[in-house]
């Protein structure tokens, strides 16, 4: 199989996080890359729009031509062929937490960082946008908090002392907001700076980040 990527886009990261996480706990999975600058307008191209009409990375594209264009359900996919180490978490209640926690990851705050950098420093070209920047800023408010509260408990990771794909998700948003200079006021949310230090430190995450 073979994924198509672009390395500090978040949602690519999202995606070779979680496969450098199931590699280094044991999962065999073998892929090709193909890096497709979106930055220089690749993903636009025909012969990427005929594997993703909408144009946008990762896309995987299995052996037989089967092609996925959204991140979790790669995630799933993956999650699925390849089940050890689990990455959701082991009992139901463990997984449907781990599940809503990455939604609340991937909607509440890593999108509020991307709108923010695409409205003040899009790497792709979007105009700036000083309303849509001003509302990002503002609505990431209440789920940093949110997140910063559920660490209270002393937990290393998001969903407790295992790495799912919540942390994944959280990084690859993390990540984004660090490249582009963008200010997540860690200083004063003690729990996810330190969580973020943790998670920064694994091995699969020295693999992948490059911010
Ligand atoms: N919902 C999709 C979003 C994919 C997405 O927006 N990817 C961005 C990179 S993070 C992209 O390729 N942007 C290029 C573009 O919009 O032209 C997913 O989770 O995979």
């Amino acid at each position: 199989m073979k994924l198509y990527w672009f390395r500090v886009a978040p949602n690519p990261t999202k995606v070779r996080l979680y496969i450098a996480e199931k590699i280094f706990g044991g999962a065999k999975i073998e892929f090709e890359s193909e890096v497709v600058k979106i930055v220089k307008g690749e993903g636009q191209l025909p012969q990427f729009l005929e594997k993703n009409p909408f144009g946008t990375v990762p896309v995987l594209e299995l052996d037989d031509g089967f092609r996925i264009s959204e991140s979790l359900s790669i995630i799933e996919y993956l999650e699925e062929t390849f089940p050890d180490p689990n990455m959701w978490g082991s009992t139901l209640k463990q997984r449907v937490r781990g599940k809503e926690l990455e939604r609340i990851a991937e909607m509440k705050v890593l999108e509020p960082i991307a709108q923010y950098i695409h409205a003040t420093q899009s790497p792709i070209g979007l105009p700036p946008n000083a309303v849509l920047a001003s509302n990002a800023l503002s609505t990431i408010v209440k789920p940093l908090e949110f997140f910063e509260g559920l660490m209270a408990d002393g937990r290393k990771y998001l969903c407790g002392e295992s790495v799912t794909v919540a942390d994944c998700t959280m990084q690859a948003g993390f990540q984004f907001a660090r490249f582009a200079k963008m200010d997540l006021d860690l200083d004063n949310h003690p729990r996810l700076k330190n969580w973020d230090a943790v998670y920064r430190e694994r091995t699969p995450a020295t693999e992948i980040l490059v911010a």
